[in-house]
């Protein structure tokens, strides 16, 4: 270890890790967790005095004549079943249509993070507070293929440490129950869903704080059990960072993005990780990447060309890689107006990809940038769209709601602390009526031809499946947009589903249709799994939950 990089920070500034000389580790730059405590507490009880304290969302304002180009941002709420209240770091979209949020405790001596669902529709937000002395925030998520979500690691209390933790929370009795822990503590974690529905976890912080884990592990959902993978796949040297950004490829790899210009493809059948493209900025620190509709196209955004101080200036350059090509190089796509970093990447409903909030350069809670921006695959371009009244920088989250809204919560460190949420309404609700699914499976096995019955089907132009959102950190691993091949007949859509889970690894999907002006439907929420049985299985199994 080099003492000269330990230096202090404050708590959650994302671990930023050197090179050692360790091969198993990188070195830390630390956090400091009482002032984070004393900064919380501070602006927990000294909330904006414009926010309504409310369990019920805003009365929605008069639509404007700009909606059905710019959107509509609805009037923040303020989300607490009770003091203390939760600031949405954490985002995950469960299958019964709740979104979940968590954070870390925010009284002195709390061991428990808070957590709350939000049901998004009738804005009524209920306490499910972890019940287990843990503290999950800066953990890594991955919704499993059960619909059980699986947050790994998170910090130990008594000081900026990675622990080896496995919590589980079920969705359908909002309970969270103990998983069996890593072999290695994990604090910034990664973690993505391969094709069977293993995860793949790697990266995060150690127990000592000051190193990132190179060495990557596998969770079984089924069993519940973690394996250590061989050496071969230990993060690449150049990599030393906490929350790479990953995503699986439709042939099976994982493509990683890091602060680093260089990226990397993983083989989890050979267990080797391959140099793939040099991003032309260079470093790209606090920059999001997200997989494009096709599966086969990398999109980052922004990001701060330094890491110091949570970001220096912002950059509102973005690249694109084409992972298909035979020599795949990133190449730059349109840039936004508004330059970036800390922004979440959602994948709307129509398969564009709207950047909700960030900083604009100066530190990770400076300079917030309010208007959103909407990139369009099909145009290479950004599109400015409305502003919302809250700052969304570091810590905050974005995800797509089944209804086609996005909900956008979180940040903290700044000042104030946000303890609120945002909705904003994409220009496709304010374009005409939308098609309606009167009929759809609520389970799809990989290949099979699917029925789906809806109003306006003659105009359906697409239909699709995306994964429910499950970010922090402006990290969403297993965001994706899978296009389905699809016939229409008097009335009637027939599908195909995936053909396989590196396509669409298993578990719950929103379904779309869209309809030829543009405008989605309402996203029913569906099983995906190698077999129906499977799928039965799944649903009555609790594995995860054994306890060591
Ligand atoms: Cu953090």
């Amino acid at each position: 270890m080099e003492t000269e990089d330990t230096t202090v920070h404050v708590r959650h500034t994302i671990s930023l890790l050197r090179p050692s000389t360790d091969s198993n580790h990188a070195v830390l730059l630390n956090g400091w967790k009482p002032l984070f405590f004393i900064v919380t507490i501070f602006c927990v009880f000294l909330m904006p005095a414009f926010i309504v304290a409310q369990t019920k969302p805003a009365e929605k304002a008069s639509v404007p004549s700009t909606a059905a180009t710019i959107g509509q941002w609805a009037s923040p709420v303020y989300f607490c079943p009770k003091e203390p209240c939760v600031v949405g770091g954490n985002a995950v979209v469960l299958h019964t249509g709740s979104v979940l949020f968590y954070y870390y405790p925010v009284l002195p001596g709390g061991l428990n993070s808070q957590a709350l669902l939000l049901d998004p529709l009738t804005g009524v937000v209920t306490d499910v507070a972890l019940t287990i002395p843990r503290d999950i925030f800066c953990s890594g998520v991955t919704v499993l293929a059960n619909g059980q979500v699986a947050v790994t690691g998170g910090v130990l209390t008594s000081g900026n440490h990675g622990d080896t933790y496995t919590t589980i929370f079920d969705p359908l009795t909002s309970a969270w129950s103990v998983g069996q822990d890593m072999y290695y503590s994990r604090w910034y974690p990664s973690g993505v869903e391969l094709s069977d529905g293993t995860v793949l976890e790697m990266s995060g912080v150690d127990s000592t704080g000051k190193y990132v884990q190179t060495v990557l592990e596998s969770y079984n959902y089924t069993t519940g059990a973690w394996t250590v993978l061989p050496t071969s796949a230990n993060l690449p040297s150049s990599v030393p960072y906490a929350y790479p950004r990953l995503s699986l490829l439709p042939g099976g790899s994982v493509f990683m993005s890091s602060p680093a210009p260089t990226t990397y493809l993983f083989n989890p059948v050979t267990n080797i990780w391959s140099p793939m493209g040099t991003v032309n900025y260079g470093f790209r620190f606090f920059a999001p990447h997200v997989l494009l509709p096709g599966l086969e196209k990398v999109m980052v955004a922004g990001g701060s060309p330094t890491y110091d101080d949570g970001g220096t200036t912002a950059t509102n350059t973005a690249e694109i890689i084409d992972t298909s090509a035979l020599t795949p190089v990133w190449t730059y796509t349109g840039a936004m107006t508004y330059p970036r970093y800390n922004e979440n990447l959602v994948l709307l409903a129509d398969g564009t990809v709207l950047a909700v909030g960030g900083g604009g350069g100066g530190g990770q809670f400076t300079n917030p940038v309010y208007t959103a921006e909407l990139y369009d695959p099909t145009t290479a371009q950004w599109s400015v769209m409305a502003a919302q009244a809250i700052q969304r920088t570091y810590h905050s989250t974005a995800v797509l709601l089944p209804d086609g809204r996005v909900v956008s919560s979180g940040s903290n460190n700044g000042a104030p602390t946000q303890i609120t949420y945002e909705i904003y309404s994409p220009p496709y609700l304010f374009k005409g009526d939308r098609p309606v699914i009167e009929s759809a499976p609520t389970t799809l096995t990989y290949g099979a031809t699917f029925t789906i019955t809806a109003k306006q089907a003659g105009g359906i132009t697409r239909v699709a499946l995306l994964r429910p959102g499950a970010t922090t950190h402006a990290d969403d691993f297993d965001q994706r947009y899978v296009d389905l091949t699809f016939t229409v007949d008097k009335g009637i859509i027939q599908a195909t589903a995936p053909a396989n889970g590196n396509v669409a690894p298993p578990g719950y999907y929103m379904l779309v249709i869209v309809s030829s002006n543009g405008v989605p439907s309402v996203m029913p929420f569906l099983q995906l799994s190698a077999s129906t049985t499977s799928a039965e299985r799944q649903k009555g199994s609790v594995p995860a939950q054994a306890k060591k």
